[in-house]
């Protein structure tokens, strides 16, 4: 950022995409809910052990599951509840689905309803809640089809192609939104001094080339036979056939790792393993793996799930999982390169 430039906020920079006709006054409001939602989320991940939501979900010692069967923190509940409560009235929505939901929940009667779906992983990275490591918010949003009376999860299982917008918040160090409408990938930092998101990158550029990657290397042993190669190889180094050496970094919450690879580059992979392969895989596609594969692609990198671009999975479930890929593009060439060549 140019600072002696007077800075862009999200504001700004949303009413300027406006004027130029690439988005409505509806998914402008949208954005900046979600926005707002963020920052009441910000606010309360920033609290930590002060605020008493640490810890599990649930009373009387019986722990709350969501429906992907995992154990619910307090702060996914909450962050669920912020997203639900701020998106409810303003009219821009027909129907919000979340990871901690089991169905999409349509727009209540009493308000307005809107053209847009909303999708969102509350709070991913769920297991670093309470160990104060970053965590982030994921968001996706869909065109509703028209003539549609009751809004169901059908409506929702739509390819990532047909994304209108997505970003995910970073809870970090510093709170950091980064979006794309379909025109690049921008990202805003949020001034706790005025409460509102500034613009830090204009055009965020993912380099081609890293030697860097992101993957869980203690499922290995689970790993399917072209990933065991891909891995292996990098690991490898100079002397191997990749004729470099790689640095690894796992950070465990997919906003975090994401972020550190549209800021300087890498590779991020949650690949198939025979513990996850009943399911399909460990992230799920519509509000984690779609809004960060239109993320990645805007900013000139990839995203597959080895075997085929992500965006153009047809989706067949509102919760479905599959394997990821993404990052620097020649890389995640590489590793799709290596399914290939087994298959
Ligand atoms: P969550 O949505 O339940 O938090 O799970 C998703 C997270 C991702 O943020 C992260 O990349 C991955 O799960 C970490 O998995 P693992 O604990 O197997 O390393
Ligand atoms: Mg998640």
């Amino acid at each position: 950022m140019n600072p002696t430039a007077s800075p862009v906020s999200l504001t700004r920079y949303l009413i300027e995409e406006q004027r130029e006709g690439r988005i409505g006054p509806n998914l402008r409001l949208l954005i900046e809910v979600v926005a707002r939602a963020c920052k009441s989320i910000s606010i309360q991940v920033g609290k930590g052990a002060l605020g008493g939501v640490l810890g599990d979900a649930g009373s009387g010692g019986e722990a709350s599951i969501n429906v992907q069967g995992e154990a619910q923190k307090k702060l996914d509940v909450l962050s669920n509840e912020i997203l639900l409560e701020a998106n409810a009235w303003g009219g821009h929505l027909a129907a919000l689905a979340s990871e901690e939901m089991d169905h999409c929940v349509a727009i209540p009667d009493e308000y307005p309803r809107g053209k847009y779906l909303l999708l969102f992983d509350p709070l991913d990275g769920s297991s670093n809640i309470d160990v104060n490591i970053s965590v982030g918010t994921i968001f996706s949003v869909l065109r509703c089809p028209e003539d549609v009376e009751t809004v169901g999860d059908e409506h929702f299982l739509q390819p990532g192609t047909a994304q209108v917008a997505a970003g995910y918040c970073t809870y970090g160090p510093s709170t950091m939104l980064v979006l794309t409408i379909g025109n690049g990938t921008h990202a805003f930092t949020l001034d706790r001094e005025i409460g509102s998101f500034v613009m830090t990158t204009r055009g965020m550029r993912i380099p081609e080339e890293t030697r860097e990657f992101a993957v869980n290397m203690s499922n290995q042993r689970f790993w399917e036979e072209p990933m065991q190669q891909y891995v292996g190889d990098l690991l490898a180094g100079k002397e191997g056939p990749r004729g470099k050496d790689f640095n690894m970094r796992w950070v465990a919450s997919m906003v975090a790792d994401v972020h550190r690879i549209l800021t300087r580059g890498g590779i991020f992979s949650y690949p198939l393993d025979s513990k996850c392969a009943p399911k399909g895989g460990k992230l799920r596609l519509m509000y984690e793996a779609n809004p960060m594969a239109f993320l990645v692609e805007q900013a000139g990198g990839a995203a597959s799930t080895g075997r085929q671009r992500m965006l153009d999975v047809r989706p067949t479930g509102l919760h479905q999982r599959v394997p990821v890929f993404l990052g620097s593009k020649n890389e995640v060439e590489a590793a799709v390169r290596y399914h290939a060549e087994h298959d």
